[in-house]
């Protein structure tokens, strides 16, 4: 199945029912008064975060969701119809945008969480609603509201414990093939990886969620390469895995360069706590790892892990320090009353 991680939808939600003017007639029966009911309520355009979804590209193929309309109210005090809603399902770490691709309008982080995107109109009111003691036979009755169209965004963050960053080539795939049941696509040229891939890593007993996403290279906020899209992955992470080839000649540079470009891409990332670790170290020799490791320490300000992800040296340790700041996080985080929580149907 194909990725695809931004769509553009167009909704609209269900105009009110209008209400109805009518009168009771029956043999006999005198002065029947109003009896024109309300009209139904517009349907809701709500989206839903639902499992078993990972990719947006459901909406490549059906852009426009509308909502049903309300019935009209209708003689006899009958009331219409209100519109039946449509629910719009989302993978989990969806985000909706307004048209702006900037205004917020809700984060779907939880299975199962709602929002309401566009409201429907409420019915109108029959003449029957109308009847006082002064205006005992009222001809008028209200209109449905109309419902809301908007255009929309939905952009799609995975949500990952922990994210791997590097250059191209730099074995972030075939570190998650090590450490998980995901099967990346690895290979010694630089772009393999086109689309970010998850995988469940299980360490002393406990698992977390560790993403893999395309090489990042010098200017890639300003679009060279793949540039830095799929960066929005690993926003949500709670730590990143800085992994640095060492059989490239500067492993020091290396580093400043996706440093830079984590912090060009902003939203945090710069800050987040990091991993470092001197991949390969099985290709290297002992002098080589030395002196890289004195590059990288340098560059990064803190000791690096020697590693190689291909015979599996130095991977517990690194799967054991990310877990120790997520753990952290996890039980710090005393659930805050989240920015989006009216958006929640
Ligand atoms: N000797 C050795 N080679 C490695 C190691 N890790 C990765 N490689 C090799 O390095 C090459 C690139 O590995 P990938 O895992 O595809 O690198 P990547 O960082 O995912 O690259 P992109 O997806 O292009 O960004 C492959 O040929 C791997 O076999 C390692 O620990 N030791
Ligand atoms: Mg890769």
């Amino acid at each position: 199945m194909k990725f695809l991680d931004e769509a553009k939808v167009y909704i609209r939600s269900g105009d009110g029912g209008n209400g109805c003017v009518s009168f009771r007639r029956e043999k006999f029966i005198e002065f029947g008064g109003p009896n024109g009911g309300d009209g139904g309520k517009g349907g809701d355009v709500i989206a839903e975060a639902v499992d078993g979804l990972n990719t947006l590209i459901d909406y490549r193929y059906q852009q426009h969701f509308f909502a049903k309309n309300g019935g009209g109210g209708m003689g006899k005090d009958r009331h219409g119809a209100n519109g039946a809603d449509i629910m719009l399902k989302v993978p989990v770490g969806t985000q909706i945008y307004e048209e702006d691709g900037v205004t917020l309008l809700a984060d779907l982080t939880d299975r199962g969480q709602r929002a309401v995107l566009a409201r429907g109109g409420n019915g109108g009111f029959g003449n029957a609603y109308f009847k006082s003691s002064t205006n005992r036979a009222p001809r008028r009755a209200n209109p449905g509201q109309p419902g809301e169209e908007l255009t929309i965004r939905l952009r799609l963050k995975l949500i990952a414990d922990a994210g791997i960053v590097g250059l191209p080539n730099a074995g972030k795939s075939t570190f998650l093939a090590a450490v998980s049941a995901a099967k990346p696509k690895i290979a010694d040229y630089p772009f393999t990886t086109l689309q970010p891939q998850l995988g469940v890593v299980g360490i002393d007993g406990r698992e977390f969620v560790l993403a893999d996403i395309p090489g990042l290279i010098e200017g890639a906020h300003e679009g060279v390469g793949l540039g830095d899209r799929f960066l929005g992955h690993v926003e949500r992470c709670r730590v990143l895995l800085h992994l640095v080839d060492g059989t490239i000649e500067d492993a020091g540079a290396a580093y400043r360069t996706i440093r830079a470009e984590l912090a060009a891409y902003g939203n945090g990332l710069a800050e987040k706590p990091e991993v470092v670790a001197l991949n390969k170290a099985d290709a290297l020799d002992s002098d080589t790892v030395k002196q890289q490791t004195a590059r990288l320490k340098r560059a990064a300000k803190k000791t690096p892990l020697v590693i190689s992800a291909v015979s599996g040296e130095g991977v517990a340790d690194v799967l054991r320090r990310l877990l120790t700041v997520i753990e952290k996080a996890r039980t710090s985080q005393a659930e805050p009353a989240s920015a989006s929580a009216s958006w929640q149907a």
